[in-house]
């Protein structure tokens, strides 16, 4: 039974148990409906407590029924009825309250709550917005400012911010029962407050409106749901709570069945099945206190930064005494910053740095659980390093290789204990970037992987393992997508129009703005490399620019011209003359059709991916473009949107 009744002296205790985050389904909402009547009607009781079994309250609706037509009874219906019942029903909260949760206890005449209670209505990350009346109840109890922060913007109240503004009544604590029995006897011989729906909200400035409106536009990407819930909000408060109601009602079931909520189920789903593997669901990672990070450039900086922002020790090793301290120092800078920016407080850089230590030489790996490699990209370099750790590391320590593209299988030969290797592929600002491809070789030890897969989620990130092939699965699309960008300039059309077609689509910035940012000169030497190993490549556009000395934004240059100091893009001239000899007549494609053709292509390398099992699912795909290579989430990623194609053409 998902929904379990005790009572105690009169008053019901109503415990929500749906395993594992007390989810609300249809059998949930019919069951509370059913009780809600059935107090009703029972002399003997006089209050009913609502609880959530474990650890959490409620983590809101089962978002898992949202692929399907809505059921009833509908959940409005049930907060209605308790917010409406005779017999008045207080919510005992633990841990998250989260959308439908919270609209449950905003359906309860009052709430109390333990110290590790938090509250939100994350719905706008799931494409939708709230539906059972959290738009109309929580103005009317926490103000509309408040309230537009935690319905727009997924701020999450936790305890003592909910008891300041009123939506948490009392603090108890543990064990939450008995205190909240002791509450609800007391509150029974006083006058009930209002029920939240009822309660008067004056009307705001129209400031709040429009800053409202600008603050979220913003952030929010191009996703329709924030801007949305606003209106929604607005209208409530303009209209009142009925109006609101149908309106909120109206604009979720829209929400629900739109596919840019699809788009972020999808990844929902895909996030959550990421960080647990079914092959090694039961594997017991091994501990990992200390971690060793051999290269303190770009890549090893940035990963010895998340190292430590989980909390772990850090042992960096660099090759000479200007390496070591140009290391340190970007450390300190980017912790600054971060303290800064109101993230961490100056004790916590203090605290950071102190678990940082940075040798010349291998002194201090071999008190390593795991050592990460980032030196050049250069396989002799590399196997150097592998040979020192060998011999220095513990037999049981885990070493890995953040290459880009070297076949791990050739940095690890002659590896004693090879079973303790692998790839470890971060991205670029690796403290910041949240994809890890896991590229496991033939000997990786499931352990080691358990293992891997647990830094993953300790340091926050979304692990996404890959087989062994040229570019793994996020750099191998990357190169097709490109050199099908750079097909469409051989094709006559702007570059400018490219990238604006896939800014429209939601990416940050077109390939060719992303391109000048990174540098050209990356995927030119590796072409380069590939034809001096005597395969036909043929030349491409960009191979003409860096041969002209157009690197991107790091030399003044490359598809587009940038003023000394400015990282705006400027259309170039001398850059189509250069390109002139490869490109067609100019040609006026449609955005659609630009987009369309690059998604086409990304699936089509997706799907060879698939099929030669570099990659264990299409979800898996998608997560690597979302959290790696800046595809728009709420498009959910080239094999969604492949999906729907498909769908669509049935
Ligand atoms: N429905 C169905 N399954 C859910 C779920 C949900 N709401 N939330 C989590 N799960 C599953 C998840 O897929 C995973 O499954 C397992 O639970 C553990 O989750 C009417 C319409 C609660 C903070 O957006 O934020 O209410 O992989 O790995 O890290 O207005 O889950 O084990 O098979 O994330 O401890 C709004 C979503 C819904 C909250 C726990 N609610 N959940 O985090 O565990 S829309 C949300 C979370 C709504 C109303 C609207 C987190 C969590 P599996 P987990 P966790
Ligand atoms: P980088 O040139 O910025 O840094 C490399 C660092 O390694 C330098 O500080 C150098 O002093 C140090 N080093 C070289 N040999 C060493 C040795 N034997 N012992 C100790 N330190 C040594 O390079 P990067 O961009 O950080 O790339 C490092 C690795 O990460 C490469 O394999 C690269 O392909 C990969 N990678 C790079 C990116 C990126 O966007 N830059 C992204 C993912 C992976």
């Amino acid at each position: 039974m998902t929904v379990n009744i005790d009572i105690d002296g009169g008053i019901a205790i109503v415990t929500i148990a749906n395993p594992p985050v007390n989810a609300i389904n249809a059998a949930v909402r019919e069951r509370l409906l059913t009780l809600a009547q059935a107090f009703d009607k029972d002399p003997a009781i006089r209050a009913v407590i609502l609880t959530g079994a474990g650890a959490l309250f409620v983590a809101g609706a089962d978002i898992t029924e949202f692929d399907r037509p809505v059921e009833p009874p509908f959940l409005p219906d049930v907060v209605a009825r308790i917010e409406r019942a005779a017999k008045p029903w207080v919510a005992a909260i633990r841990g998250a309250a989260l959308g439908g949760g919270l609209e449950l206890a905003l359906g309860c005449r009052m709430r109390i709550a333990t110290g590790t209670a938090r509250f939100a209505l994350p719905e706008v990350n799931l494409g939708i917005i709230p539906g059972s009346g959290g738009t109309q109840r929580l103005p009317r109890v926490i103000g509309i400012a408040e309230a537009i922060r935690v319905v727009a913007e997924n701020h999450t109240l936790d305890a003592a911010e909910a008891v300041r503004l009123g939506l948490v009544d009392a603090m108890v604590e543990e064990p939450l029962l008995p205190g909240a029995i002791a509450f609800v006897r007391v509150a029974l011989d006083k006058a009930l407050p209002l029920p939240s729906l009822d309660r008067p909200l004056s009307e705001p400035a129209q400031e709040i409106w429009t800053e409202a409106e600008q603050r979220i536009a913003s952030h929010a990407k191009g996703a329709s749901a924030p801007l949305q819930a606003l209106e929604v909000l607005k209208c409530g408060i303009e209209q009142g709570a009925a109006a609101g109601l149908a309106r909120e009602r109206a604009t979720f079931l829209s929400l629900r069945g739109s596919e840019e909520a699809a788009a972020l189920r999808h990844l929902f789903f895909a996030e959550r099945a990421a960080m647990r593997p079914a092959d090694i669901r039961g594997t017991a990672p091994r501990p990992v206190d200390t971690a060793g990070v051999v290269g303190g450039g770009t890549m090893g900086s940035g990963i010895a930064a998340a190292l430590l922002n989980a909390g772990l020790s850090v042992v960096l090793v660099e090759q000479d005494a200007a390496g070591a301290s140009r290391a340190r120092e970007t450390l300190a800078s980017l912790f600054e910053a971060s303290q800064r920016r109101g993230q961490i407080t100056g004790e916590e850089v203090a605290e950071r740095l102190g678990r940082l230590e940075t040798n010349i030489g291998y002194g201090g790996v071999e008190r390593c659980d795991v050592v990460i490699e980032a030196v050049f990209e250069e396989l002799a370099v590399k196997r150097a390093v592998f040979s020192e750790l060998g011999r220095f590391c513990r037999p049981d320590a885990i070493l890995a290789t953040n290459t880009s593209y070297i076949d791990p299988r050739l940095i690890a030969e002659g590896l004693p204990e090879p079973e303790r290797f692998l790839g470890l592929h971060f991205f670029s600002p690796a403290h910041v970037m949240k994809l890890l491809e896991i590229v496991p070789t033939p000997e990786t030890a499931p352990d080691v992987l358990a293992t891997v897969f647990e830094i993953a989620r300790r340091l926050g990130k979304i692990p996404v393992r890959a087989g062994i092939c040229d570019g793994f699965i996020g750099n191998r699309i990357l190169r097709r997508f490109r050199t099908e960008a750079e097909a469409l300039v051989r094709d006559g059309v702007g570059i400018a129009a490219i990238d604006a077609a896939m800014r429209g689509f939601g990416f940050a910035m077109g390939p060719f703005e992303m391109q000048d940012m990174a540098g050209l000169d990356i995927a030119f030497l590796h072409r380069e490399a590939a034809r001096k190993r005597g395969e036909p490549v043929p030349d491409m556009p960009g191979d003409l620019l860096v041969r002209a000395g157009r690197k991107g934004q790091k030399t003044g240059g490359g598809w587009y011209d940038y003023a000394p100091g400015d990282r705006r893009p400027q259309p170039s001239a001398k850059a189509e003359r250069i390109l002139a000899p490869l490109m067609g007549p100019r040609t006026d494609m449609a955005g659609e059709v630009i987009v369309a053709r690059l998604m086409a292509t990304m699936a089509q390398e997706g799907q060879a991916i698939l099929a030669e099992g570099i990659a264990a699912s299409a979800a898996d795909i998608d997560l690597v473009e979302v959290h790696g290579y800046g595809f728009p989430r709420r498009r959910g990623g080239p094999m969604f949107q492949l999906g729907r194609a498909d769908a669509n053409r049935v």
